[in-house]
């Protein structure tokens, strides 16, 4: 990696980490508040209410840490994996340029409490159109990398045409082909309905045309954050762990499925929605099964190459072999915690996905608890086990303490075991998501014996959270030591030699994935495109 890739991607990370920052405070508040402790009076004018909290919250956690992240770290690991410049480094700074003028833009009304629209930012409520302008921009820049990506994947195509692209950038390069078709409904909404709205230009909204394009991108950009975790799970962590991928073909299947199953499937977020047939809400429900199946190929690789790390260093047994990882290294303990809180994630999803159970989670806190342990934890935790090797390699010194990294990934595995335990048991018992639950005269006696849970698990989150910002920044400042070589790309017991060779093609993927959202799709856009009269005005509730 050349030292301006290096920069490049220190300047990304830069940006992620602040935005952290600043979503694990207004989240510690959160918490609390559930837990009947009210600090917003005392935090006015910076945070006004729980509702400006909550939105600063999900837009820096889900929309800004993720994406910088992202927008990082993949085009370093595509660039060492071709073993190649990237394309062009002056079309990384031009993507890196417009992300951030977009955050600029957005982030200005966000602190100002004029977009307290939630990171869903669902119409009629009305945020200012920097808002929106700024969201865009940064949508756009994400395309640029996908550009740099392919390009660079081109050119390595050239030099070898009849190899197999290295697995670690033909995932980084899937996962954001994949994010740049979902991407589109996102760029309707905000091009076609929001901003000319914000602007004056378009008299009314509506929110049914405005939700169904933003599941168009709001599920499977839950999988644009998965993905980059996913790559290292397959192409590091095996060998972090001392062990080899079990096999490269299959992983490779795995992300072929994501490019195409990943979107058309948004309307198992809208199940209760009005204006959707029933049959289209089914034909979701069945999609979203589908792409159940390669996190199922997932679990499956990613567990038989543990293990062959693991009975590489002496592990016996059925389950046993699992004591002997090297949980010493922070960077793989907090990958493999992240992967078992997954697990119950991923059950969750399955059902939030059947149809008939979603009527009963719901709008509920089960959903903040579902999105905690994937997003909150599979995601987050994985990115911190990655930025224990990548802060040093960027800034050439070593970790700072890989005893405080250890003891951090553990309590957020500890912290997160009881919060999301709590609200999914609240969301069962029926506590509504996204409500100031302690200022609720509604509140039920049997919410309030679980509710100081949310901000014991909160609080150790938190505290958390200060140890990971504590160790990095220390690393930065004060670490003397020269930083360790990064992990290498693990070699897989079955090669990608054995991959057929339309695994490793983009065109009929990408027709097909085109095909899958047509059906899924299009009658329902265009019947509502056709039909439906922009008449809504906006509101403030805020
Ligand atoms: Fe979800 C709502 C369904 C995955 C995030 N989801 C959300 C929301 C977010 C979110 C943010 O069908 C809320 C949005 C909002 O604000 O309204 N979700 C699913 C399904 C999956 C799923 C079926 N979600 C994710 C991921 C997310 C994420 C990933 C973020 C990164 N979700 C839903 C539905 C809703 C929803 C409905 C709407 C609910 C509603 O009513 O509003 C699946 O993709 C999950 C597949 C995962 C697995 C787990 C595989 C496990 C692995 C780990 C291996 C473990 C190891 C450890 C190696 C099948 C790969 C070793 C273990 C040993 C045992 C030895
Ligand atoms: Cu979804």
């Amino acid at each position: 990696m050349t030292p301006a890739e290096r920069r490049l991607a220190a300047a990304h990370l830069a940006v992620a980490l602040a935005a952290l920052f600043g979503g694990v405070v207004t989240g510690f508040l959160q918490a609390l508040e559930h837990a009947g402790v009210d600090l917003y009076p005392a935090l006015a004018p910076v945070v006004r209410s729980y509702y400006h909290g909550l939105t600063l919250h999900g837009v820096l956690n889900v929309l800004v840490y993720t994406t910088f992240f992202i927008a990082g770290f993949l085009p370093l690991i595509a660039a060492r994996a071709l073993g190649r410049p990237l394309a062009s480094i002056r079309l990384g700074w031009a993507a890196f340029a417009v992300m951030a003028a977009g955050l600029g833009l957005a982030v200005v009304p966000l602190l100002g409490n004029a977009a307290t629209v939630m990171f869903t930012f669902y119409p009629p409520l009305k945020a200012h159109g920097a808002f929106y302008v700024g969201l865009t921009l940064v949508v756009v820049g994400t395309w640029l990398i996908t550009l740099n990506l392919a390009l660079g994947c081109r050119a390595w195509r050239r030099d070898h045409p009849d190899a197999r692209t290295p697995l670690a950038a033909f995932m980084a390069l899937a996962t954001m082909a994949m994010w740049t078709i979902a991407s589109l409904g996102i760029a309707a909404e905000l091009l076609l309905m929001l901003i000319p709205w914000s602007l004056g230009l378009l008299a009314g909204t509506d929110a049914l045309l405005a939700r169904v394009l933003f599941w168009f991108t709001g599920h499977p950009i839950v999988y644009f954050w998965l993905l980059p975790a996913y790559l290292s799970w397959y192409t590091l962590v095996p060998r972090q762990a001392g062990g080899k991928l079990f096999s490269d073909p299959l992983a490779r299947t795995s992300f072929i499925l994501f490019l195409v199953l990943s979107t058309p499937l948004g309307f198992h977020h809208q199940y209760v929605d009005p204006g959707i047939h029933r049959g289209w809400k089914l034909l979701h429900a069945f999609l979203t099964f589908a792409v159940f199946f390669p996190s199922l190929l997932t679990f499956f690789n990613v567990v038989a190459s543990l293990e062959s790390g693991a009975r590489a260093r002496g592990g016996r047994g059925w389950v046993a072999w699992f004591g002997r990882l090297p949980w010493g290294d922070p960077s793989l303990a907090a990958q493999v915690l992240a992967m078992l809180l997954f697990t119950f994630g991923g059950v969750g999803g399955l059902i939030n996905a059947s149809y008939n159970l979603n009527l009963v989670v719901h709008n509920t806190a089960w959903i903040p608890g579902h999105l905690h342990l994937t997003v909150g934890t599979a995601v987050t935790l994985t990115f911190m086990g990655i930025t224990y090797w990548l802060v040093p390699h960027l800034s050439g010194r070593a970790l700072w303490s890989r005893r405080l990294a250890l003891v951090q990934a553990w309590l957020w595995f500890a912290g997160m075991l009881v919060f999301s335990n709590a609200l999914h048991r609240l969301g069962l018992m029926g506590l509504p998501r996204r409500t100031m639950v302690g200022a609720a005269a509604y509140a039920l006696p049997e919410w309030k014996a679980v509710l100081p849970l949310v901000g014991v698990g909160g609080t150790v989150l938190f505290a958390s959270a200060l140890l990971y910002f504590l160790n990095l920044v220390l690393t930065v400042v004060a670490s003397r030591a020269p930083a360790p070589e990064p992990p290498g790309f693990a070699e897989a017991l079955s090669g990608p030699e054995h991959a057929p060779a339309i695994l490793d093609r983009w065109r009929p993927w990408l027709v097909l994935a085109g095909v899958l959202i047509a059906i899924a799709y299009g009658p329902t856009l265009i019947g509502l495109a056709l039909t439906t009269p922009l008449t809504s005005p906006g509101y403030r509730v805020w």
